[in-house]
């Protein structure tokens, strides 16, 4: 039986080890999860994400020290997709981290990729459901915004900003991965580098241009986004402001707290933080969901007919969805998908 009375009660040494079996997946951890989730939802989680190099990290520990100095305590998860055999960045976040070091109002954690990125989504959550038990205001998830799985773990967060610089090329680029429509909190960083007026204007007319509003899921939402959602609705909606930082002077960086700050009142005053909760946790239901069915179909087919139904459908034999029809009903004997009522899992 898991106590959870050390992690509530703010011991680092028990959330850590927790932290620990969380990322190796190790059995333990989901004992540890029920019991620890009856007491989150009251942290505010910030997703910062953008480009390779635009300051992310640089920005997360300029935030966590004004946060702190406005007394609120903060948890940082500083998610890296790449090869743990190439952990120069976690190792560059470590010592850009060391200002922050010896304090207990802030916990640092470096999460990188053992398996899929889907695995990373999932243990980064299960990572931010123990802080948010034990208690951290504010938790900050870094992510890289190179692809959809990226963007997915930090549009999971109530409050997303998203970092670019000048120069990093192709402005369109992020504006193609999905990345304005994100964001609530737009920033220039590294405004004191040629080109930072450019990317302003360039972003301004992109979210002049653009809807913004329609926050969806890549994939797997199995009922349609609210309405509320986006804030498109006209009368109270949020418009995303578009600030300038430089991370390595300390500037502008008051700035982006109070927009945090603004942002967060907005989603309370609004009603829409409880809407992106149930969004939120929605998604990772019928993740789960999927999953189960999945694992659990795998396991008790006959041993051979998924191999085979490849091989017919390789063959031009059969239809990928016809075959998979025929799998998941030999093993069932319902007819999964044939009923246009039933959701599509
Ligand atoms: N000139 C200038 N350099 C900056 C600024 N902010 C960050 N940098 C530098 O830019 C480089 C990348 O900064 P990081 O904070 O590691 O950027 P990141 O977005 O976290 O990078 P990844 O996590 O690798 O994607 C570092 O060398 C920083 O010192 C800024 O405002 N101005
Ligand atoms: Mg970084």
């Amino acid at each position: 039986m898991f106590d959870p009375t050390p992690i509530l009660s703010g011991n680092r040494r028990a959330l850590a080890r927790v932290l620990t079996q969380i990322e190796n997946s190790a059995p333990e951890a989901e004992a540890a999860l029920a019991a620890l989730f009856a007491h989150t939802g009251r942290a505010h989680l910030v997703g910062v994400t953008g480009p390779p190099g635009s300051g992310k990290s640089s920005l997360v520990n300029e935030l966590a020290k004004v946060m702190r100095s406005a007394g609120r305590t903060v948890a940082v998860v500083a998610v890296d997709p790449s090869s743990p055999f190439t952990g120069g960045a976690i190792l560059g976040d470590r010592i850009r981290m060391r200002d922050l070091a010896g304090d207990p109002g802030v916990f640092i954690r470096s999460m990188a990729t053992r398996g899929s990125l889907g695995g990373l989504a999932r243990s980064t959550a299960e990572v931010v459901t123990a802080l948010d038990a034990a208690g951290f205001d504010k938790i900050l998830i870094e992510t890289v915004g190179a692809g959809q799985a990226e963007v997915d773990i930090a549009r999971a967060a109530h409050t997303v900003l998203v970092i670019e610089a000048p120069g990093l090329g192709d402005d369109v680029q992020a504006i193609k991965a999905g990345l304005l429509e994100v964001a609530d909190v737009l920033v220039v960083n590294k405004a004191d580098q040629p080109g930072a007026d450019a990317a302003m204007r360039a972003l301004r007319a992109s979210l002049d241009l653009g809807h913004p509003g329609t926050r969806h899921w890549a994939d797997g939402h199995l009922s349609s986004p609210s309405p509320k959602l986006g804030g498109g609705s006209g009368k109270g909606a949020w418009v995303p402001p578009l600030l300038q930082t430089v991370a390595v002077q300390s500037k502008g960086i008051p700035e982006l707290r109070e927009a945090i700050e603004r942002h967060h009142a907005h989603l309370l005053a609004s009603g829409e933080l409880a809407d992106r909760d149930r969004e939120r946790l929605e998604h990772e239901l019928g993740q789960r969901l999927r999953e189960l069915l999945l694992a659990g179909l795998l396991a008790r087919l006959e041993p051979g007919s998924y191999d085979a139904a490849l091989e017919q459908i390789l063959a031009r034999q059969l239809d990928p969805a016809r075959a998979a029809r025929q799998l998941a009903r030999s093993e069932y004997g319902v007819r999964v998908g044939e009923d246009p009522s039933s959701p599509a899992l």
